[in-house]
């Protein structure tokens, strides 16, 4: 059975992609989770991971590193990652390399942090580009292929690329525009979504580094982790 190897489901945006997208596909694994230390992670996963990051899947003794690599290794191996149709199938390919490459102003000043909530203290030139963009992505793909989903009727490895900015909607109340707040709200239901946010929520851990790193771009306003 495949393992992946993910770090706190509070914090950790990268290891919730393969992670939601195995799950809402059904793709059966066993989850080896091993919270953030203090300061540098590298020599805590490097027994597991040749980045010493997270993501990784084990698949008997092969390691697959970086979601992105990730996700093709498993759609070589199972239906549905992406869409069956040529046209949706590029796109959703698009959106997600774009994800995995742009979006730094976004990633940097809106971590992911499911529990809690925060008021931005601003939002400079190149924050509102990037929500405009995603907002352009997610209306385009919306309009374009019908819905529910990103890239059509089914949720593929687009949605579950675009699964860590839906958690940043809710934690920093990003509004994309259009019918964005609508589908922020059908992930959110997913149960995929929700297996993910109720053990962020339960989790004992705090990370120094990722608490400071969020309150230096805004203010607590709610935290709904076990205290
Ligand atoms: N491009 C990689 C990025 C992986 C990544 O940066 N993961 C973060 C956790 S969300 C990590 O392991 N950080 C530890 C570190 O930077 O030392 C991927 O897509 O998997």
């Amino acid at each position: 059975m495949y393992e992946l190897l993910i770090a706190n489901k509070n914090y950790s945006s990268w290891s919730l992609r393969p992670w939601v997208l195995m799950t809402a596909l059904g793709i059966p694994f066993r989850e080896r989770q091993i919270p953030f230390p203090a300061g540098s992670s590298y020599a805590t996963f490097r027994p597991f991971s040749p980045t010493g990051r997270v993501p990784c899947l084990s698949d008997g003794g092969l390691a697959v590193w970086d979601s992105l690599a990730i996700v093709e290794y498993l759609a070589e191996r199972h239906p549905g990652v992406w869409p069956a149709d040529a046209e949706a199938r590029a796109f959703a390919r698009c959106i997600a390399a774009e994800m995995h490459s742009g979006f730094t102003t976004l990633r940097d000043m809106c971590g992911m942090s499911c529990g809690i909530r925060v008021r931005l203290h601003e939002r400079p030139a190149a924050l509102e580009a990037d929500i405009a963009r995603i907002g352009e992505i997610w209306n385009g793909g919306l309009t374009r292929f019908g819905g529910p989903f990103l890239a059509g009727a089914t949720f593929t490895a687009a949605d579950a690329f675009f699964a860590p900015v839906v958690f940043r909607a809710q934690t920093y109340g990003l509004d994309f525009g259009g019918a964005s707040s609508v589908y922020v709200e059908r992930m959110l239901a997913l149960p995929a979504m929700r297996a993910w946010y109720k053990a962020a929520l339960a989790e004992p851990w705090r990370e120094a580094g990722h608490e400071a790193e969020t309150l230096s771009f805004g203010v607590l306003t709610a935290d709904f982790r076990r205290q």
